[in-house]
């Protein structure tokens, strides 16, 4: 047998070096839990950054994905395929929103988000020839796309990778009053994560989105929520922005959409916004494919059918009042909304590597962000018994290691 060392040392070999993972190599896995090649068993508290919201390998997606397998997996959409409809119909339905635009992982449905704000500035609202200006906050996660680390602000992602797409404008997050003043003629829609999950699970303060919404409305300017993270019940409802009774013109989504065995994302937009999209003029050859619409089709059923955002509601409250009872002294603060929470600890702990090393030699995975913060983000299907393990573990460890 391989062993999981071994393993490692030939990704290291062989792999380009992208990532600092924890070390632990996973063969296996089932709900909340996976395996690695020595069968020890971990609690798996990333899911993958909030992408198996339904649990690994749930039992109805996985059928369901068997079942397109035996049909037809991929036609292009030069053809027309038999499940592409009654996916749009039901994407666009849960989301509340017109229409939906396939594509296949984050970025592209962020680029594609790009794409229709600029094309509609330019078709409907009139800005002249390439100068649509796209507002963006600072501390912002999008994705990988040169594009994209282009108006990121993390060195460690754009870093000698320009020369970069001009168009975008930084402002804090969470803060109304800059977004208001850098409005221009010229802006044609404001990205924004309705919570900055890389940033270190930033919760804006309540209010902020609905008055951002308004800002929106008063200056014919798109609102474009990236919820690639925070959508399909992650933050206990199915997308962040319920919370503040609003919608957005552009709604951005991926990872869970997936059901955690396949990469499936969308770009919806209202109709009147996404009808500047024409054919020729964006695609992808794996976008909207009969397989891809299965399984997320079959991926949003189970987040309703088993009621995941009620599920994350209650016990992301659970743990968080019970991290903040713990009040441990070199915890800054306990953040989070539903099942996306972080703890952040004090500069005096040092840095968060060794607690989620410390975790996983305790049997949970965790990933830190930044130096001083620890993200925990379990499958929905989490159930209290399993938190309540997890809490103990987790105090446990922070007692053990900080004193
Ligand atoms: C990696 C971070 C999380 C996202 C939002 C778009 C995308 C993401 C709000 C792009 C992706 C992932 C990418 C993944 C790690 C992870 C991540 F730490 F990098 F920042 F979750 F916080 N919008 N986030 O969070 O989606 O193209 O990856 O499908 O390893 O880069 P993608």
């Amino acid at each position: 047998m391989v062993s999981s060392k071994e393993y490692m040392e030939i990704e290291k070999t062989y792999g380009a070096h992208n990532y600092h993972p924890i070390p632990v190599v996973i063969s296996k896995a089932k709900g909340v839990w996976v395996w690695d090649p020595e069968g020890r068993k971990y609690m798996d508290m990333l899911s993958s950054y909030s992408a198996i919201n339904q649990g690994h390998r749930h039992p109805r997606i996985l059928k369901a994905m068997k079942a397109q397998m035996k049909r037809v997996t991929l036609t292009s959409r030069a053809f027309h395929n038999d499940r592409l409809p009654m996916f749009l119909k039901k994407l666009t339905e849960v989301a509340g929103m017109d229409v939906a635009l396939p594509m296949n992982t984050g970025a592209e449905a962020v680029e594609t988000g790009i794409k229709i704000a600029r094309r509609w500035g330019y078709v409907k609202k009139g800005v002249p020839a390439n100068k649509a200006e796209i507002i963006v906050c600072t501390e912002n996660f999008h994705g990988r796309t040169t594009t994209i680390v282009g108006f990121s602000t993390d060195p460690d992602a754009n870093e000698n990778f320009g020369p970069f797409t001009p168009g975008f404008v930084h402002i804090p997050f969470d803060d109304v009053e800059a977004f208001r003043k850098a409005i221009t003629p010229n802006t044609v829609a404001f990205l924004v994560e309705p919570i900055q999950g890389e940033a270190g699970v930033k919760v804006p303060k309540e209010g902020y989105l609905k008055k951002v919404r308004e800002i929106c409305t008063k200056n014919n300017v798109l609102l474009a929520l990236d919820e690639v993270q925070t959508g399909f019940a992650r933050t206990g409802k199915m997308f962040a922005h319920q919370h503040e009774g609003i919608k957005p013109d552009l709604l951005i989504v991926g990872k869970a959409l997936g059901g955690g065995v396949y990469p499936v994302s969308a770009a919806l937009a209202r109709k009147d916004v996404m009808e500047v999209i024409t054919p020729g003029s964006h695609g992808s050859t794996f976008g909207g494919n009969p397989l891809a619409c299965a399984v997320a089709s079959e991926a949003l059923d189970v987040l309703i059918e088993e009621n995941l955002a009620e599920n994350a509601s209650v016990l992301g409250e659970h743990f968080r009042s019970e991290l903040r009872a713990f009040n441990h002294p070199m915890i800054k603060e306990v953040r989070g909304m539903g099942l996306l929470n972080a703890i952040e600890l004090k500069p005096d702990a040092g840095p968060a590597r060794p607690i989620t090393e410390a975790f996983k030699a305790n049997g949970i995975l965790a990933k830190e962000t930044h130096v001083h913060t620890i993200r925990f983000a379990p499958p929905l299907t989490i159930t209290k018994k399993e938190i309540d393990w997890a809490l103990r573990v987790i105090k446990k460890v922070i007692a053990q290691k900080l004193g």
